[in-house]
């Protein structure tokens, strides 16, 4: 299986500007071949180190040039969210293009070594070839800063596997997202009965019937256009529009609901509909054992309505997503019907 982007992060380390430094000037100090050494030699040999050291320390953007360029467009959006994509562009120009040029910069002086006449000349040729050298990855510093900052977010995000078969569980805040995916799977994002409890993309895997499925909970969204949507809401987005799969909406029926039925539904069809493209939308109708009669009486019918207004709509029915055997019995219902039996 291919590895993951926060797997292969895991393996990048990027130095900070101070520390390709601190490595060159242990390197410098180091008196390797002692007094009786020639001077040429000695500044030759330095040189090198000082190139070898910074070529493998910055080695690391080969893997991260791979890594960025390879990377689901889903990670891609949630990278966005932190980061603009030009300045991690222009960060990984920068960083190789000093590799590029100390190389230029080594076999220049090098040949101006060899061809110094005197001491001094050589100390001063020496001395002028380790600033230019060293001033290249100075421009890089806060380069590489960020993308020291880029690698570690990498490393953080859920370990999604896009070519398995996933269910991304959206919905308003509060209608049991994350109550759902606990019951499936052996995932443990928080449940709280405040709004907006879940902050990040977390990830639980169900297994029926010897196939495994991603179960993704997604924190919870607003009725408005993604241009509008807080940094919170646009992880929600990012996992609807990019991450293939089917998508499980709830509704919260509940007198404790965060938005009315009306705007729940005008959630569905105006924000969810448009981010998902062709994805299926899966309704339910969550805390069937707490809320009024009337009220999911309304609610099936807010979802009907839906359904026959939508070609990507099903609505499944009630739920009780804090029940493992209810939320499973929905889970495998779209299982079924989406990947087959
Ligand atoms: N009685 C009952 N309570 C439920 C059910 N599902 C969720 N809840 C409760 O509803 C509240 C919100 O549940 P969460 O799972 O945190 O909801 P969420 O959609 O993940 O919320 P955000 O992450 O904040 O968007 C919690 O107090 C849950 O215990 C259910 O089926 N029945
Ligand atoms: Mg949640």
């Amino acid at each position: 299986m291919e590895k993951l982007p926060p797997e292969v992060a895991k393996g990048i380390h990027v130095p900070s500007y101070n520390e390709l430094l601190e490595r060159v000037g242990r390197r410098l100090t180091e008196r390797k071949g002692g007094k009786k050494a020639k001077a040429l030699d000695r500044e030759l040999a330095r040189l090198q180190a000082m190139r070898d050291i910074l070529i493998s320390r910055t080695d690391f953007i080969r893997d991260l040039v791979r890594l960025l360029d390879s990377m689901h467009p889903f990670y891609w959006s949630l990278v966005e969210i932190e980061f603009n994509r030009d300045d991690v562009r222009k960060a990984v120009s920068c960083v190789s293009k000093a590799r590029k040029m100390t190389d230029r910069m080594y076999e220049k002086y090098r040949i101006l070594m060899l061809a110094s006449e005197s001491p001094k000349e050589l100390a001063s040729v020496a001395r002028e070839a380790r600033g230019r050298i060293l001033s290249l990855y100075k421009r890089c510093s806060k380069g590489l800063e960020l993308l020291r900052q880029l690698v570690v977010f990498i490393q953080k995000l859920p370990g999604i596997d896009a070519s398995m078969p996933t269910v991304i569980v959206a919905g308003p805040p509060s209608s049991g997202k994350s109550t759902f995916v606990r019951s499936v799977s052996r995932a443990r994002p928080k449940v709280a009965e405040y709004p907006f409890t879940t902050k990040e993309i977390h990830v639980g895997h169900f297994s029926e019937g010897g196939r495994t499925v991603q179960v993704i909970d997604t924190p919870g969204i607003l009725d408005r256009d993604i241009d509008s949507m807080n940094e919170i809401e646009r992880k929600a987005a990012a996992a609807l529009s990019h991450l293939p799969g089917a998508v499980l909406f709830l509704l919260d029926p509940s007198t404790s609901a965060y938005m009315s039925l009306e705007r729940q539904a005008r959630l569905l069809a105006g924000t969810v509909i448009p981010l998902v493209k062709d994805k299926t939308v899966y309704v339910a109708v969550n805390k069937a054992d707490i809320s009024p009669k009337k009220s999911l009486e309304k609610a099936a019918e807010a979802a009907r309505r839906l359904e026959a207004e939508n070609d990507r709509v099903i609505y499944i029915g009630f739920m009780v997503a804090a029940s493992k055997e209810s939320a499973v019995k929905v889970l495998s219902q779209i299982i079924k019907s989406e990947f087959g039996s």
